[in-house]
């Protein structure tokens, strides 16, 4: 059975985007994979995070996560700083990137912008963890959203310059798994930036904890044009907001972009909206009453953590070490 790893950041409330472009998928992937998910907290402290706020955020996030449908039993689910092996071996990683390689990182530019002097040493290293993150279990499959794709394949440039560097062929290449449908999911605002759980607007995104009333009311004030909806998928072109309402409705309803078009087209977005908030509600909700319910019980839920990070670091220890001993740490 094939190893898979992916981590989300416990920055927010996890949004639909997350949800869409990779909650959803881990669940489905569980079925015929030996699956390990991270709250990745020491990538979230790459951008300054209040202590009370990290805490309450990762347990919120393991919330949401088991009650999409994560299986912590049969799978492992733990909160990365738990396992020192993502930092050591990260170490080994930032010293065999490239700066010219973490130059090219869109990411580490959206995210810094013009203010570049002033951002944390590890948001700018933030791939290095990211590639240690997965190497650490050898791991050769990582669902993730779209936006995540050039971080793997910076991840398989570490690995093979590792393996070229120590003369060895020890890390494997990674895959990404990314999905067919709303692999990127866009700002309610803002049809040109990604949904983001940070994004000072919360207007600007469906959280996964959020009631029908929210939900309805985010929808409804969701930027869109004053044209119709098209019938065709090539009258979505240069309509951006338009375009990602149509991917939403698609990808929860089970449903080809052309085939919400064939039913929808020519509606105004007052009605497209209505219809659409009745089919984001049934995903979301009952997520969002399952998550309430968990949160209930914090102490249950750092337990579960403990026991996952427990068996993330017998997997993970062994490796890391035969990483190092390939470095020439004495041990
Ligand atoms: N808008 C999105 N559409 C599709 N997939 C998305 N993902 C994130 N946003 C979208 C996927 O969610 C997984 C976890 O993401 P993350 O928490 O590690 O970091 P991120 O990509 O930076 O997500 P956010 O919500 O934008 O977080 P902040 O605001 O903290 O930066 C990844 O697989 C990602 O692809």
């Amino acid at each position: 059975m094939q190893r898979i790893f992916s981590g989300i950041q416990p920055t927010g409330v996890p949004q639909l985007g997350n949800y869409l472009g990779a909650i959803r998928n881990w669940v489905r992937l569980q079925n015929d994979h030996e699956c390990i998910f991270s709250l990745v907290d020491m990538h979230a402290i790459t951008m300054f995070q209040d202590p009370a706020t990290l805490r309450e955020q990762t347990r919120a996030q393991t919330a949401v996560l088991l009650a999409s449908g994560i299986d912590p039993k049969a799978h492992i689910l733990f909160n990365q700083s738990q396992v020192s092996a993502h930092a050591r071996l990260g170490w080994i990683f930032t010293c065999v990137v490239r700066l010219g390689w973490l130059n090219r990182m869109t990411q580490f530019k959206d995210k810094a912008g013009k203010d570049r002097e002033n951002h944390s040493a590890g948001l700018y290293t933030y791939p290095a963890l990211m590639a240690a993150d997965i190497l650490a279990y050898k791991a050769t499959r990582v669902p993730v959203g779209d936006d995540q794709r050039q971080h793997l394949e910076l991840a398989n440039d570490i690995a093979q310059k590792f393996n070229h560097d120590y003369g060895t062929d020890f890390f494997p290449q990674i895959e990404a798994v990314i999905p067919p449908v709303s692999a990127r999911v866009m700002s309610l605002r803002d049809g040109t930036k990604k949904m983001s759980k940070s994004d000072p607007s919360e207007q600007s995104r469906i959280e996964m904890t959020d009631d029908a009333d929210a939900i309805a009311l985010k929808l409804r004030r969701a930027r869109t044009d004053p044209e119709p909806l098209p019938s065709e998928i090539a009258g979505l072109e240069g309509r951006a907001e338009a375009r990602n309402l149509v991917g939403i409705y698609a990808a929860l309803a089970g449903l080809s972009a052309e085939e919400v078009l064939a039913r929808h087209g020519g509606e105004g977005f007052g009605p497209f909206k209505a219809a659409l908030t009745e089919v984001v509600v049934d995903t979301v909700a009952p997520i969002a009453a399952e998550t309430r319910r968990l949160l209930a019980d914090t102490a249950h839920l750092d337990a579960m953590l403990r026991d996952g990070a427990r068996r993330a670091a017998a997997l993970a220890d062994p490796i890391v070490a035969e990483a190092e001993a390939l470095v020439g740490f004495i041990r």
